[in-house]
């Protein structure tokens, strides 16, 4: 059973001043019957309109290539998502709202994210306090499933002999990338970053509430469970098999728990700004202060977990990136970017900076250069941080249930 929500709409303030600006620039662009939907639902307080509106703004996203959207579109679906979520809220219906609620910071433009952002709060916030009241009996349910059930955390106990032989041809014995402790930036500066080396840096993470939390399926599950979230599923995201879907997050740590290996292959929750998205998690990491270095800007903050078996295939990057493993552990691969034409990059402009090698079936045939090429490689445990410099080749493995923080930034212009 549902439980009503005390106060009636969700507020929004952003849209309240910038509403009729948007609509303007909708029907410029020839949007008459979403400003038509978009005006019934706010005048005649029909829902029936909101979720019209939604389904149009949604197919305009899907109208073409995504880079083709008009901005304005994406400005106009978050404005339905909040519409919509709007109505679920007064219905009591929090989980639809925040699924459409993170829907809209997934799909929509920046204008309206603070709105996004500030309703999701409060329902969170109101979801919470029923829990505790004890008047919401369909979270009551889910919190003693959650207390009394399968849930006791990820297990990091691994036999590395095993693990190597799910590992691609010649791995660990070439070059072993170093491990720092305690690496001064100094050291970093000089020794690493200036020229682009890839180091492992251990006990830096410790202090991060994320390194205790994000084991524990339950405190995930309470904060995120509810959210909805961009999977992956699939070999890996060149195989052909491979898909996007998004779930809920509570949906993927079951996933994630069953570790389902079986065909099309694990779910990856990968390369997502799952901490713009999830407040509460971004509470938990800090920025290396390495991140600083150079002088440039942080450029992304990514969440990548899933169980043992995912694989992010041979591909480049072009900014400097320090991946944390704050659960698990991963096997990562590297060859320095002045080997790239021996790596046999794709040609199309999407996937030019993948490798059309595959490290876990290498067809020497295809591929002869790639055969014998010196790497680095190593297996990046929990705990540590790996950098690698732009443009390095990286081909990376989790082990384990696996939870990494990719933190890009750029350099400065001096
Ligand atoms: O952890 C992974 O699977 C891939 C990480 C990665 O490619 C990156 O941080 O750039």
């Amino acid at each position: 059973m549902a439980a009503k929500s005390n106060s009636n709409h969700l507020p929004t303030p952003i849209l309240d001043t910038v509403r009729s600006n948007l609509l303007e620039k909708i029907t410029n662009e020839g949007g008459y019957a979403y400003v038509s939907m978009n005006t019934r639902t706010t005048e005649a307080d029909d829902i029936r309109a909101a979720e019209a509106g939604l389904e149009m703004a949604w197919e305009q996203l899907h109208s073409g290539p995504w880079h083709s959207v008009l901005p304005i579109w994406r400005d106009a679906y978050a404005m339905s998502c909040l519409h919509v979520a709007s109505f679920q809220y007064r219905n009591g219906d929090f989980k639809e709202a925040l699924k459409v609620l993170d829907m809209g910071l997934i799909m929509g433009g920046n204008l309206l994210r603070q709105d996004l952002d500030s309703a999701i709060n409060l329902i969170s916030l109101t979801k919470s306090r029923i829990i505790s009241n004890g008047s919401n009996d369909e979270y009551l349910e889910e919190r003693k499933m959650m207390e009394t059930g399968n849930f006791n955390g990820f297990s990091s106990s691994s036999n590395v002999a095993e693990m190597l032989e799910v590992l691609p041809n010649k791995s660990l014995s070439c070059k072993i990338v170093e491990t720092k402790s305690s690496l001064s930036l100094e050291s970093f500066l000089c020794d690493y970053f200036l020229s682009s080396t890839p180091v492992i840096i251990s006990d830096s993470i410790s202090h991060w509430p994320a390194s205790k939390k994000w084991k524990d399926i339950d405190y995930l599950k309470t904060v995120a469970g509810d959210r909805t979230v961009p999977v992956e599923v699939g070999k890996n995201y060149l195989c052909q098999d491979w898909k996007q879907e998004m779930i809920t997050f509570s949906q993927f740590l079951e996933r994630v728990q069953s570790n389902e290996c079986c065909p099309p292959g694990p779910t990856y929750l990968a390369q997502h700004p799952l901490f713009e998205q999830i407040q509460e998690l971004r509470k938990d990491i800090l920025v290396p202060d390495y991140c600083f270095v150079g002088g440039g800007e942080l450029r992304s903050l990514n969440a990548w977990f899933g169980p043992a078996g995912t694989v992010t295939p041979l591909h480049h990057d072009p900014h400097h990136n320090i991946l944390a493993q704050v659960v698990g552990r991963k096997y990562i691969r590297l060859y320095p970017a002045s080997i790239s034409e021996d790596l046999y990059p794709f040609t199309e402009t999407m996937l030019c900076n993948s490798s059309q090698v595959d490290l876990d079936n290498l067809d020497a045939k295809e591929f002869p250069k790639a055969t014998n090429l010196d790497f680095m490689d190593c297996i990046l445990d929990e705990g540590q941080m790996l950098y690698i410099p732009p443009k390095w080749w990286h081909y990376v493995r989790s082990l384990t249930t696996s939870f990494s923080v990719s933190f890009w930034w750029s350099e400065g212009n001096s």
